[in-house]
């Protein structure tokens, strides 16, 4: 049977007579099928990927890319009159992360498929993805964000365990995905769901009742936030996570001959972030429980668990106080208490604890301490957590710690979202780069060749003539190729300083409007979503969608600026926002950004960084030298210092620099007041001048002077169409097939 005489059977009538959504539906089961009869990877020893957040985006065309079906069931499309644009538009996006932690693992399960490795992902089935983001009144409005319908991507099985929480007993069901790997055998994404979740509780927007746990367990996924409410069902989700995650484990290794004093031999457990950390003091209260002595059990347990570690803001290390955790799984107590004892017997040094003396638990230090293996996400992260932030763990244990810089799959970005240039990469350097990413290099002998060049210049246009397209679609937003796209998007945060890119801006207009004319028409493009309790964030899309109002309309100065605000920003937006960007903004304060993925993403796309010294920008500027990215602002060793000596002041900065002063006036001038609301502005504008704890102001000036350079150079369309050459040929090194092997060369030895 081909595949359009499959695609029928299940629809029960021609293609050509279908609507899209019928077949979306028919296509994937269709893939699903097809997917099934692939080979399922197997070895004796296994790798756990245990996430609270896998950040999948859309399945259809990644899976018919790697299944090998994607330009066979294009064409049978367009044969009956239907575009594969349109079938894509009919699925839903699982939205099952927040960002770049959730989409890493997404990455990964792509990668640890395609090397034909045994992993499979653990996590939860959550019935409702990140918020939809709306614009109302130049405001964020949160929705829910359902994305499971009767035909759906995830297998109900009938493997169930039962998790025990203070005074409730519930059942945790096992639903699958199919991992597929390029051309390869398939694995499997496990996420755990209770069956009386109840849809029906979530009012006007998002808001539920956070207390009934039988109905709200798996219903949301936690919006990365600073919501005080919810913390306890956090420890619901992540126990309930851990706990069927383990059972499981325990369950295949058993099931595989493993006595389990030998379960390192047979599975190794990847922790991602502290979010899963449970599932060490529930390892080894399961193998207590199954007549294991203690002490055996915490040493098989260190040997099988390994850390990776996301972030450097204090805020966001997880501790939880005591009581919580005695509220919701008393169980987990006495063992972290057995933990925290031996640690407090081998080490003096009070900042070592599990348990501090307020009684808060340190998760990131269980991990640490009964982990074999810490790493961080790229080589500047890693440096930080050794020399600063865990400096107190790294020196006693040396040898755990180890750095492996982030990756992502080629697949997605580049085949998926890239035809374009796929298709001239193929037949340039032809198609081993696919899964040899370091054959990307070969385009190097191109630097020269006037035709590749052009090409580069054609489909990079291409790509933002469909871009203008949908902005156009989507939000009637009327924006031209020919001016500049410089983009920012990933989540809003104040450390990844969206506020520097809009103070930017507000400069330029007031330039304008003063006569200055730029020499080449900019458009600015964000797309992020705020953390719904995160009010100064908020109050950031506030300020950037007055711009977008106020310079959009301004004839004076919208043929040379216009700013677009992407609504609901999510991993499909990404995928039509990357392939058209020349400028990448990758501004976060020095020291902050543990990695980035998205500076990835959009150099192997062909753009160029406008970045500081931070996360894996570090080793972008490495890899494509001085000449082909733009560097600037403090170096991270300065904005340490500055912390240190908390000798950074925000007010001097207003004080004494006039472009600044005027640009954060202009937040609350009339013209804005016109549109904007007082209270967020005014808010906004006092929380720069008076604290802006990720030091915004500090690098105006090098921002600015180093955006007018960037910008500059565009308008040397050869040498601009080199620069995007070099930064697709030394993206290989950014694959997350690299970063893979690396896992499994240094940690997971599968
Ligand atoms: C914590 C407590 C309670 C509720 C939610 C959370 C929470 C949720 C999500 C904390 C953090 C996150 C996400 C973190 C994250 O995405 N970190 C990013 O990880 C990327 C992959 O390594 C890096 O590239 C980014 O630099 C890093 O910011």
């Amino acid at each position: 049977m081909n595949i359009q005489e499959k695609v029928e059977t299940y629809l029960g009538k021609p293609v050509s007579q279908a609507s899209d959504k019928e077949i979306y539906d028919g296509l994937l089961l269709t893939v699903q099928e097809l997917a099934l009869e692939r080979e399922r990877t197997d070895s004796k020893k296994k790798l756990y990927y245990i996430s609270a957040e896998f950040l999948i985006g859309k399945l259809l065309s990644n899976n018919m890319i790697n299944l090998g079906i994607y330009q066979e069931v294009k064409e049978m499309l367009e044969r009956n009159g239907k575009d594969i644009g349109r079938i894509e538009e009919a699925e839903p996006e699982p939205s099952l992360g927040n960002g770049g932690l959730g989409r890493l693992a997404a990455c990964f399960l792509d990668s640890i498929a395609t090397l034909g490795l045994a992993g499979d992902g653990i996590g939860l089935n959550y019935h409702l993805g990140l918020f939809r983001q709306k614009f109302e009144d130049h405001l964020q409005k949160e929705t829910s964000n359902p994305w499971i319908e009767e035909k759906s991507w995830i297998k109900r099985t009938d493997t169930v365990y039962p998790v025990q929480f203070r005074g409730l007993n519930v059942n945790a069901r096992m639903y699958d995905i199919e991992v597929t790997g390029y051309n390869n055998k398939t694995n499997k994404l496990h996420l755990f769901d209770l069956d009386s979740v109840d849809e029906s509780i979530v009012e006007n927007g998002i808001d539920f009742n956070k207390e009934d746990i039988q109905k709200n367990l798996t219903l949301f996924l936690y919006p990365d936030d600073s919501d005080e409410k919810g913390r306890l069902l956090r420890i619901y989700q992540q126990y309930f996570m851990v706990s069927s995650g383990a059972q499981l484990i325990l369950d295949e290794c058993t099931a595989k001959g493993c006595n389990l004093y030998d379960l390192p031999d047979y599975a190794v457990i990847q922790i991602n972030d502290t979010h899963p950390t449970m599932v060490i003091p529930e390892l080894i209260r399961l193998l207590v429980e199954r007549g294991m002595e203690m002490d055996s059990a915490i040493d098989v347990v260190s040997r099988t668990c390994a850390y990776t570690n996301h972030t450097i803001l204090a805020e966001a290390l997880e501790k939880w106080p005591v009581d919580y955790l005695k509220k919701v799984v008393p169980q987990l107590m006495p063992i972290i208490e057995v933990l925290d004892d031996k640690v407090r017997r081998k080490y003096e040094d009070e900042s070592v604890a599990i348990i501090d003396r307020n009684d808060t638990v340190h998760m990131a230090h269980i991990d640490i301490h009964y982990g074999f293996s810490v790493n961080g996400v790229a080589a500047l992260h890693t440096d930080i957590l050794k020399n600063s932030e865990l400096n107190n763990f790294y020196r006693i244990y040396l040898d755990k710690f180890n750095n492996k810089t982030n990756g992502i799959t080629f697949r997605r970005w580049l085949i998926h979202c890239n035809p374009r240039l796929t298709a001239l990469l193929d037949e340039t350097i032809g198609e081993g780069y696919k899964t040899n990413a370091a054959e990307l290099e070969k385009l190097l002998a191109y630097k020269d060749d006037d035709r590749v060049l052009d090409r580069l210049l054609e489909i990079k246009y291409r790509n933002k003539e469909e871009l203008c397209a949908y902005l156009r679609e989507t939000q009637g937003l009327e924006v031209s190729p020919d001016t500049i796209f410089d983009i920012q998007v990933k989540r809003l945060h104040e450390y990844k300083r969206q506020q520097l890119n809009a103070l930017y801006i507000i400069d330029k207009y007031l330039e304008i409007k003063s006569g200055k004319i730029p020499a080449v028409p900019v458009t600015a493009i964000f797309g992020a979503k705020a953390a719904p309790a995160y009010v100064i964030a908020k109050d950031i899309i506030h300020l950037i969608l007055c711009l977008q109002e106020i310079i959009n309309n301004d004839p004076e100065v919208n043929k040379y600026l216009k700013v677009v605000m992407v609504e609901n920003y999510n991993v499909t937006k990404a995928g039509k926002l990357i392939p058209a960007c020349d400028i990448s903004e990758q501004i976060s304060l020095a020291s902050k950004e543990a990695s980035g993925t998205g500076n990835m993403k959009f150099m192997l796309n062909g753009a160029v960084t406008l970045g500081t010294e931070d996360g894996a920008n570090v080793e972008i500027h490495e890899a494509v030298g001085d000449d082909n990215i733009f560097v600037f602002g403090a170096s991270s060793d300065e904005v340490i210092e500055h912390y240190a000596k908390a000798d950074y002041v925000a007010g001097d900065y207003y004080e004494n620099n006039g472009a600044i002063r005027a640009a954060i006036d202009f937040i609350t001038s009339d013209k804005m007041l016109e549109i904007g609301c007082e209270e967020n502005l005014t808010r906004l504008k006092n929380e720069l001048i008076h604290k802006d704890w990720f030091m915004t102001l500090l690098d105006f000036d090098s921002y600015k002077e180093t955006k007018e350079k960037a910008l500059a150079a565009y308008a040397d369309r050869k040498a601009w169409a080199k620069m995007a050459l070099v930064n697709i040929a030394k993206a290989g090194f950014f694959s997350s097939d690299r970063t893979i092997e690396e896992y499994n060369r240094d940690i997971w030895h599968l």
